[in-house]
């Protein structure tokens, strides 16, 4: 990009993700709620993200936490009022903060009145919103998808009508049917009620699978085993998708929008960005399911630049979210998850950090009397702990049990600890908005040893940066990046030519 030129915030920035069920809990019940979320957003700031994206906290009968919306116009009582959802809005704002609202176009659940009414006859006028299908002649499923989280049909059989209607997701999760043309004018409705509130741009959850194609063809033999909503379902989704970002765009400012591409061909992820007219930003699924491993990650970084278009969008790195177990618990230890957030914040493209990433949080324990959610998630949505003393600064016992050393993972006993994973994503975020290379560079790769990733970036007018990140539990002795240390693992720069240290990141000046 050329020097000077002002790029939207979404391609420089860091987006943070709350769970509000596990943020911060303002009345007691055990539940994060709005007004929590509002009173600890100065966390979020003072850490340095640029914006907010909320996962759903919408009215909805909880079946799958919020993902099952049963009104896109309103609060849900158990997370606050309308009224609260503004000053979030608001108080994000005058922060400086970006806020970006989880937008579930796929489905609904299975309480919303445009279900119920669907559901009531095959003559309503809502039928069709929804995937209904006859039964194959020996009375099975229309076809051989299958469900999430359950390894179940996609269909569910309507006793009253003889006829299944689709979900990707749980029963309660119907899919609507995109090719009704009232479908997306009332998504687009739904967007348009929340930018003029003050929102700054839509997560669209599982992007992938609005464009249905309406023969809805059996899954092919390769993919036929996996759940349905893992895979792209016909031509229809980059219409739907241009059409959702004419929405966005015909909003004043700049709004966001940011894919769920949950697919994981990064050619269709890049595909989905369009020629400028698709997706800002895609989450990147195939790096988020990457080993800890260089070759791997060099591997991932290189495809990522072959294949995002240049005037397209770009990628949103993921590598830990409320779907997934944290990277923190996959990598396995707390040096990897500290190199790993030198890699997320200096890549290229735009990091989301999901929140109690920054503390170093491992998935909780969950013990089988306290599991709840159908599609195994709860470790990774434990509550994040805001102070030592017991009950960390919930009010009540939360829905999910603490993660693992939560009094020393608290927020308060890492605030203000140079050492503290805390305190390295805090520097880390300071950097990259101080250094151009790193928030608006282009990136190259490295030759480096085994081991070891390592890539150069360069801005217009701005000082090259180089990354050097050993993926190693050995010091690698061929390792002796020079240049004038800027940050990294470390909290004070190394001796001058040392080599790269046991899981050691050192970001430079060169
Ligand atoms: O997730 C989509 C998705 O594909 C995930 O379900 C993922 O495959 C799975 O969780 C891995 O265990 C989105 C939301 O992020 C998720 O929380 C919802 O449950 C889902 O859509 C349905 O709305």
């Amino acid at each position: 990009m050329p020097h000077g030129t002002a790029l939207p915030w979404w391609v420089t920035g860091v987006a943070y993700q709350i769970y509000p069920r596990s943020f911060a809990d303002s009345d007691g019940d055990g539940v994060g709620d709005l007004r929590g979320l509002v009173a600890h957003l100065d966390h979020v700031a003072d850490l340095g993200a640029d914006a907010v994206w909320v996962s759903p906290f919408f009215r909805s009968p909880m079946a799958d936490f919020g993902y099952d919306v049963a009104d896109f116009r309103d609060v849900d009582p158990l997370f606050g009022t309308l009224a609260d959802a503004d000053d979030l809005i608001s108080r994000a704002h005058e922060l400086g903060l970006r806020v970006v609202f989880d937008l579930v176009p796929n489905h609904t659940s299975s309480e919303h009145p445009w279900f119920r009414a669907a559901r009531s006859s095959p003559r309503d006028p809502h039928r069709d919103w929804y995937v209904w299908r006859d039964p194959r002649p020996d009375g099975s499923p229309p076809n051989n998808w299958r469900a999430a989280f359950a390894d179940e049909p996609a269909w569910t059989l309507d006793p009253a009508s003889g006829q299944y209607y689709l979900h990707l997701f749980l029963p309660e999760q119907p899919d609507l049917d995109w090719n009704h043309p009232s479908v997306p004018a009332e998504i687009a409705g739904v967007m348009e009620f929340w930018m003029a509130r003050g929102v700054d741009g839509f997560r669209c959850d599982v992007i992938h699978c609005i464009g249905k194609d309406p023969e809805l063809p059996d899954a092919p033999d390769d993919l036929a085993g996996l759940p349905a909503c893992l895979f792209d379902h016909g031509p229809g989704t980059m219409e739907q998708i241009r059409f959702l970002r004419r929405v966005v765009d015909g909003a004043p400012g700049e709004r966001l929008l940011l894919g769920e591409t949950y697919v994981f061909d990064r050619e269709r992820i890049a595909g989905y960005l369009g020629d400028g007219d698709g997706l800002h930003l895609g989450f990147d699924i195939p790096a988020l399911h990457a080993p800890w491993d260089a070759a791997a990650w060099r591997a991932e970084v290189a495809s990522a630049l072959e294949l995002y278009p240049p005037r397209g969008g770009q990628p949103a790195w993921v590598l830990s979210n409320h779907d997934v177990p944290r990277h923190r618990t996959r990598y396995g230890t707390e040096a990897r998850a500290r190199a790993a957030a030198v890699l997320l914040l200096t890549v290229w493209g735009t990091p989301t950090v999901y929140a109690g990433e920054e503390l170093g949080l491992e998935d909780a324990e969950v013990p089988p009397d306290r599991v709840v959610d159908p599609g195994g998630r709860d470790g990774c949505r434990a509550p994040l702990p805001w102070r030592r003393a017991a009950g960390h600064g919930w009010p009540a016992e939360p829905w999910l049990p603490f993660p693992p050393d939560a009094r020393a993972r608290s927020v308060e006993a890492q605030r203000d600890d140079p050492a503290s994973m805390l305190e390295h994503y805090r520097r880390l975020l300071r950097l990259r908005r101080a250094t151009p290379a790193l928030h608006r560079g282009d990136l190259r790769l490295l030759d480096a040893p085994d081991g070891v990733l390592a890539y150069r970036r360069t801005a217009d007018g701005a000082d090259p940066v180089e990354v050097w990140i050993n993926f190693t539990e050995q010091e690698v002795a061929g390792a002796r990046p020079v240049g004038k240390w800027l940050g990294g693992t470390r909290v004070g720069p190394p001796e001058a030519g040392s080599p790269l240290g046991p899981d050691e990141a050192r970001i430079l000046s060169a």
